[in-house]
């Protein structure tokens, strides 16, 4: 009996694989390279243990990414501002019903009976209890039991890869328990990134000093000077109402919106805000954005000085005062003071889609909710949050910090956003061509201090958001004069992409720079080809800024300036469109790129953009990768704007 159970069994087994195999060959899925730290094999599995196994299945149509989002966004289209509904991006990238019929065949003649198999209510996954033998059978490889001196239970996980069929691979994007030591420790301690530094991860994204990018203050200032004589001393919004043409009162306030992403434990001072609205926007005295918790998101006030209220502060008495006493601003406070969160926290909760996208959230990079190390106990904030028009972050991490799969999984996101007329913007980061901290790139990918080739920035390299660098009014210039890139305190990072192709949009304006303007350096520096993301694509002041820190005012330097402020431009004119019954802008690029918008920006033709011991690249006429396509004029761009359907 037993045995003819077995033969049936394994005859089922042969026929199966000569099934899979005669139409698909067996390829590696996924592999590592080796166990992360502190784990270690200590036995087998046990062949009858269960596992709940969990089949990610590929979205389709990310390969029409491009194309979908230049339908909504290019001018010239004839669906131009004709953005998706967040129904329609759920179901364009739902897994097909041929993927799904694909897995659920191969499970079945693999002898995992169809009652075995559920499907998420979301599409995008495919689960089945199964033991250890069959889940090895499956993925032809070999579970073993780990442990960890710092985690409470066992983990099991496969040997270095598994296996699929070829035609089963492409519809899968992942499978758990595989090769992801994804078990929570009880107490996470920082991950160490190629550079030997904690990483840009959940944990340490608004932490002064870690991963993510920080504006710098000089200390406070003596004075404080009034008018627009001094904005090559001090920028001050009416500096900023000068230079950009900037002179607007918001229409429909109560159609439009506009946040700023702040990641706890950086949090803003109430009385700060006031001191700065009593300068200069008396009749915002008193008022507050309107915060939006994300996953334990609050406004702590145990730690203060400048490296935990500089940002918010700088953020959010920019925006604030620049869009005006009648549009609100919206303040997401994401993370709480434990675990803190990550770029995908804050997606997570502006889309529900996002939640589980291609696998969900990285665990080592990721904030966990509720927090398993006893912080925010809440459940994960997923599709809570619906999305304003325009939303500026001013963090970010280096490329190298993260693996190609994280940063594409997460630039797919931005693009939704986009679809959905979300305009995205993130600042480049501070440090000219190299990354956080002066960190250049051996040729092994290492990072390190005097290594040689250029680091450039993530999210900026992600071709679908919109990145922010930084100019300076020059000493004893003045705000009618041309701004340089800028070169005090800070440089405007830029370049060119190692992990990002470029998109449609830029390419001509990028030939015109390599065609005309070759940068000195050696093709292994950067990516000289042409054919790489390049980044920033736009830019605003980011030097002598006056912010009001813990009662004082102090300068601030960096792109964390410059975000903001165009965030408030682009807010106006997303208010005159919709005031005359148009849509948003949602992802500006590919129309910022056209001639005709290109000769709405103030073309940044000096400075540059110093790191890894070169000089950087230097502003050019047209666009470059210092200061992107240059500084708005707002009055033409809310014209250009208007212009179109
Ligand atoms: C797997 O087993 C667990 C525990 O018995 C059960 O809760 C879960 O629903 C099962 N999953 C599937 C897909 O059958
Ligand atoms: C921080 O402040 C909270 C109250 O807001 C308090 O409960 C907590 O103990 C404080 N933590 C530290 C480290 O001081
Ligand atoms: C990468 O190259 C640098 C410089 O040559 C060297 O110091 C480092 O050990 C190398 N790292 C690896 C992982 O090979
Ligand atoms: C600016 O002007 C002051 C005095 O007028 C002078 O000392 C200084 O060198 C000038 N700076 C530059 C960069 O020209
Ligand atoms: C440059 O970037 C493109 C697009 O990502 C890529 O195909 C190419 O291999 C890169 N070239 C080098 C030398 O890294
Ligand atoms: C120049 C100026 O108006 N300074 C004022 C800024 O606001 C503080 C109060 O918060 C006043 O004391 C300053 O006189």
């Amino acid at each position: 009996m037993l045995s003819a159970a077995r033969l049936a069994v394994t005859l089922v087994l042969c026929l199966s694989v000569a099934n899979v195999s005669a139409s698909s060959s067996r390829v590696v899925h996924e592999s590592r390279s080796g166990i992360p730290s502190g784990w270690v094999p200590v036995r087998r599995a046990e062949a009858n243990s269960v596992l709940p196994l969990r089949i990610g299945l590929a979205q389709p149509n990310l390969e029409n990414m491009e194309a979908y989002i230049m339908d909504v966004s290019h001018p010239e289209s004839p669906n131009f501002g004709k953005h998706w509904s967040p129904a329609k991006v759920a179901h364009i990238f739902r897994p097909t019903e041929v993927a799904m019929d694909t897995v659920r065949k191969w499970l079945f003649e693999s002898g995992i009976e169809e009652h075995r198999v559920k499907l998420s209510p979301s599409g995008g996954w495919m689960l089945a209890n199964v033991t250890v033998e069959e889940a090895e059978q499956l993925l032809g490889t070999e579970y073993y039991v780990y442990q960890h001196d710092e985690a409470e239970t066992e983990h099991i996980a496969c040997a270095d890869r598994y296996h699929l069929p070829e035609d089963v691979s492409k519809h899968v994007e992942i499978i758990t328990p595989t090769l992801h030591f994804d078990l929570k420790l009880k107490r996470r301690a920082p991950t160490l990134n190629k550079r030997n530094q904690p990483s840009g991860s959940a944990r340490l994204v608004g932490q002064p000093g870690f991963g993510p990018s920080f504006p710098k203050t000089t200390g406070s200032a003596e004075k404080l000077f009034t008018g627009i004589a001094d904005c090559d001393e001090q920028i001050t919004p009416d500096c900023l109402r000068a230079l950009y043409d900037f002179d607007y009162d918001p229409l429909v306030p109560e159609k439009n919106s506009i946040a700023i992403v702040e990641y706890t434990p950086q949090a803003y001072v109430p009385s700060d805000l006031d001191m700065f609205f009593a300068n200069f926007s008396k009749g915002q005295v008193g008022e507050r954005p309107d915060m939006v918790s994300i996953d334990g998101g609050f406004i702590q006030s145990n730690q203060t000085g400048f490296d935990y209220n500089g940002e918010s502060n700088l953020d959010l008495e920019y925006s604030m005062t620049l869009v005006g006493p009648k549009q609100t601003v919206t303040l997401y406070q994401t993370g709480d003071d434990v675990e803190g969160a990550s770029f995908n926290n804050l997606l997570d909760a502006l889309d529900a889609s996002y939640c589980t996208f291609e696998g969900g959230d990285d665990p080592s990079e990721d904030g966990i909710y509720p927090d398993p190390y006893g912080g925010y106990q809440g459940p994960e904030a997923c599709g809570t949050v619906k999305p304003a028009y325009v939303i500026s972050t001013s963090y970010s991490s280096n490329e190298a910090d993260m693996t190609p799969f994280y940063m594409e999984r997460q630039c797919a996101e931005y693009a939704k956003l986009g679809l959905m007329g979300i305009t995205f913007l993130y600042s480049s980061g501070d440090f000219g061509v190299a990354g956080y901290d002066n960190y250049c790139l051996e040729p092994n990918g290492t990072q390190a201090i005097g290594a040689p080739i250029f680091n450039p920035t993530f999210p900026s390299t992600c071709p679908y958001v919109t990145s922010v660098g930084a100019t300076q009014v020059n000493p004893n210039s003045t705000v009618w004069e041309p701004e340089s890139a800028a070169d005090q305190v800070i440089y405007s990072s830029g370049g060119f992409s190692n992990v990002f192709p470029i998109p449609e949009y830029q390419k001509s304006a990028v030939e015109n720079y390599l065609a005309k303007y070759p940068p000195p350096y050696p093709s292994y520096i950067y990516n000289s080809t042409g054919n790489s993301r390049a980044f920033p694509d736009l830019s605003a002041n980011g030097v002598n800024y006056m912010i009001t820190v813990q009662g004082e005012w102090v300068y601030v330097y960096g792109t964390s300036c410059s975000s903001p402020v165009t965030a408030a431009m682009l807010s106006a004119v997303n208010d005159a469109r919709l005031a005359v019954g148009k849509s948003t802008i949602g992802f500006i690029n590919p129309t910022i790129y056209t001639p005709t918008f290109m000769a709405a920006f103030h073309d940044i033709t000096t400075g540059s953009n110093p790191g890894c011991d070169t000089e950087g690249f230097y502003a050019q006429p047209g666009w470059d990768p210092v200061t992107g396509v240059g500084t708005p004029n707002f009055a033409k761009l809310r014209d250009e704007w208007l212009a179109l359907p």
